[in-house]
């Protein structure tokens, strides 16, 4: 018996009814992210064979050197938003301020992303991978502003990433669960091969860059002492899993259940990861899988943003790990 395959394009139209507003609009906008996303995976495969590789030398707006991918990813993607009519205005981790497509000006959606996210991991074979953001203008009938993407997190209508991992997957929300899509080469389509992604509740795999121990706050530091512990009743000692590639590291939580933690430190009291184009929609993924996300004691949607690329700790995951660890730090 021939197993049913369900593509991407055909689940976006199967599931438009889902969404409460501007339904072929948002479906058009998620169809164009599908294709931007084959054109950047076909280029991250081949980034060892052709001199797409290395540094390209500028530098982003969050003081890192673009690499030539992320330059050709953010360029891809912006494209895609353009044309699609349905995007007004993206904030892309890779630009200063937002980039308004005056040719769409009556658009009822905007758009943030970081087009290549882990991409120091390129030029050595790791995963790496796209995530994006979608929200509603506040008013289409003023000029796009900085207080469209300043809304909270709360606020958007669809969310996901790409992994270019060991095979390409498209994940995204809406609002009604989340489902993953594996491209498919032979026939150049994401398939779906992960309907209604549940993270489990419970974990016992943590994600965050260790060699920064020293520096994080004291319940943290007791967290991390803690999972090292042999206590078998509880599964301790955890597994420490860091690919230093967010999309990679939250897709394995995703699935097997797990934690990944960007403190605060010392020297970056906001932590590293952006709120409106990582911690975001990476939340609003989490909790539409039934898990949770924090910044320690905030759940992450619910921060009010105050700039485009502003940073926030976060503690993203399985919700008992995050209960966990959260009772180790000072609850303000
Ligand atoms: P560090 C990549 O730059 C990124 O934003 C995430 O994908 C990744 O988890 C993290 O930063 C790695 O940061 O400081 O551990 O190298």
């Amino acid at each position: 018996m021939r197993k049913k395959v369900t593509t991407l394009e055909q689940f976006i139209t199967e599931k438009q009814s889902d969404f409460t507003f501007a339904k072929g609009e948002l479906s058009a906008l998620l169809n164009q992210l599908c294709v931007a996303a084959k054109i950047v995976n076909r280029e991250v495969n081949k980034a060892g064979l052709v001199d797409i590789l290395g540094e390209y030398g500028a530098v982003n707006q969050s003081g890192e050197t673009q690499q030539k991918l992320d330059v050709f990813a953010n360029e891809e993607f912006l494209e895609a938003l353009r044309t699609s009519g349905e995007c007004a205005a993206v904030a892309s981790e890779e630009n200063d301020d937002m980039i308004v497509f005056e040719e769409n000006t009556d658009a009822d959606y905007i758009v943030m992303i970081d087009p290549l996210d882990g991409s120091s991991n390129i030029d050595v074979n790791i995963s790496v991978g796209t995530i994006f953001s979608i929200a509603r203008r506040i008013d289409k009938t003023q000029p796009v502003c900085h207080a469209d993407f300043l809304q909270k997190g709360t606020e958007q209508v669809a969310a996901g990433y790409i992994v270019y991992g060991s095979s390409t997957m498209f994940v995204y929300t809406t609002g009604k669960g989340v489902n993953g899509f594996t491209l498919d080469p032979s026939i150049g389509e994401f398939c779906l091969s992960h309907p209604e992604i549940s993270i489990p509740q419970d974990g016992n795999t943590y994600s965050v860059n260790e060699g920064y121990k020293l520096k994080f706050p004291e319940g943290v530091k007791k967290y991390l002492e803690w999972v090292q512990e042999i206590d078998i009743p509880t599964n301790r000692p955890y597994t420490a899993r860091y690919i230093g590639s967010l999309v990679a590291d939250f897709h394995r939580n995703m699935i097997k259940g797990g934690m990944y933690m960007y403190p605060s430190t010392a020297a970056a009291p906001t932590g590293k990861l952006r709120l409106l184009f990582e911690c975001n929609p990476m939340a609003f993924l989490a909790e539409q899988a039934g898990g949770k996300a924090t910044d320690g004691s905030q759940r992450i949607l619910d921060i009010v943003p105050t700039e485009l690329h502003q940073r926030v700790p976060i503690y993203i995951g399985s919700t008992n790990m995050i209960d966990c660890v959260e009772s180790f730090i000072p609850q303000h």
